[in-house]
């Protein structure tokens, strides 16, 4: 590179990530592959509006490789064309979701969606974020006792406020969503259900979670998580619903463009595509199998060495830990900073009985999608279990 204040950064970022454990949930580190299209020269393109209907010349390449992207998207998750559309246009998971809310919930309708603390991320409606400004969140958590959802409770407060849009699916609730109960709910109250898969996408598409598509009017999510590609994220959405004449998936393309955003971001695009052909390898079935067993092996060994493991465990690529209130007394932003100092990187996290702040709550979160992509397996997670309580329990 001829920036070397550049290449510098990027040397000494390679270096650091090859020297850690990576323990964020979130993260992942994607093929050579996904970066090589990620930096490729679709990213000199401008190409508002959508194949075959653009707003600028030379689109020939553009076109092909946007509609390639969204059938990959489809084979991935194993979805028909005649009922599913898809748009690959979303930059990040929060326009995904604000343009599922633009193009279907009136401004200042209610979306009903789970509290950052119980799991639920920023754009499910949460005040800070422009979802509970425009639009108003009822509010739902776990249950305190068991710290999993309580269905049950669910139908009675959606037939209650009758909300137009029910969010399923988070950023730190490690156990397995049932669609199908989510789905009866919606029903119950007539609202639209979106699910964010955002979290678990990639363990959908390797068939180890339950898959949201039999049941959602509109999945969103992220690309570069479990499902381990570039940073971007997408939106599907069914074929047959409606609001009054206007398809949803009219509707909700014309929230991300022009509603939202300008020209798609090609490169991305390209990289997406690369990353849902390698999603639906026998290979990534594998990975999201193995991304599961070690999560549940990081899981079972912090259990048994005495700490509270929230819900119980884990029926996904998540663990949340409870570094509080359990009498261990270390808060979360403390726990996070000892790991890192013992090379071992995760993030600070509320736990659902919050009682601390999200800049410095009760908990951590933890996770396998990183640290499986380089190979690692149950016992190399039972290690890193024992490191974790051995730092955190050093005076
Ligand atoms: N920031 C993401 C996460 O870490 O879960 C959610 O957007």
């Amino acid at each position: 590179m001829k920036d070397k204040q550049i290449e510098k950064l990027i040397k000494a970022e390679t270096a650091r990530q090859k020297s850690v454990i990576n323990l964020i949930p979130s993260e992942n580190y994607v093929s050579k592959d996904v970066l090589t299209a990620l930096g490729s020269i679709f990213d000199n393109k401008y190409a508002e509006g959508y194949p075959t209907k653009r707003y600028y010349g030379g689109q020939k390449y553009t076109d092909e490789l946007e509609l390639l992207c969204q059938d990959r998207a489809r084979k991935a998750f194993r979805l028909s064309k005649d009922l599913w559309h898809v748009n690959v246009q979303p930059h990040s998971g929060s326009p995904a979701n604000l343009s599922v809310y633009l193009g279907l919930v009136p401004l200042g309708g209610k979306i009903m969606g789970m509290t950052l603390t119980a799991g639920g991320h920023l754009t499910h409606g949460q005040k800070v974020s422009i979802t509970g400004k425009a639009w108003q969140q009822v509010p739902y958590g776990v249950d305190p006792k068991t710290e999993v959802l309580d269905y049950v409770a669910l139908k009675e407060l959606a037939v209650k406020e009758k909300p137009a849009l029910i969010v399923a699916g988070f950023t730190a609730y490690p156990q397995m969503v049932d669609f199908k109960k989510f789905r009866e709910i919606a029903d119950a109250c007539g609202a639209f259900l979106m699910v964010d898969m955002s979290h678990f996408a990639g363990l959908v598409a390797g068939g180890v979670y339950n898959s949201p598509f039999e049941y959602a009017d509109v999945v969103t999510t992220t690309t570069h998580k479990t499902l381990r590609g570039p940073r971007s994220a997408i939106v599907f959405s069914r074929k047959d619903k409606k609001i009054g004449e206007k398809n949803i998936t009219e509707l909700l393309d014309k929230a991300v463009f022009p509603g939202l955003q300008g020209g798609p971001h090609l490169g991305q695009i390209a990289g997406v595509a690369v990353a849902l052909k390698e999603a639906a390898t026998p290979a990534f079935k594998q990975y999201a199998k193995q991304v599961k067993k070690n999560a549940t092996a990081l899981a079972d060994e912090l259990t048994r060495l005495g700490w509270h493991v929230v819900s119980g465990g884990t029926n996904s690529h998540l663990v949340l830990v409870d570094t509080w209130m359990d009498g261990k007394g270390i808060a979360g932003k403390e726990a996070e900073a000892r790991l890192e100092k013992n090379g071992i990187i995760c993030n600070k996290n509320t736990i659902p009985a919050e009682k601390r702040s999200p800049f410095d709550p009760s908990g951590i979160r933890l996770g396998s999608p990183a640290e499986t992509t380089r190979g690692k397996k149950e016992k190399d997670f039972l290690k890193i279990a024992q490191k974790i309580d051995k730092v955190l329990r050093a005076k």
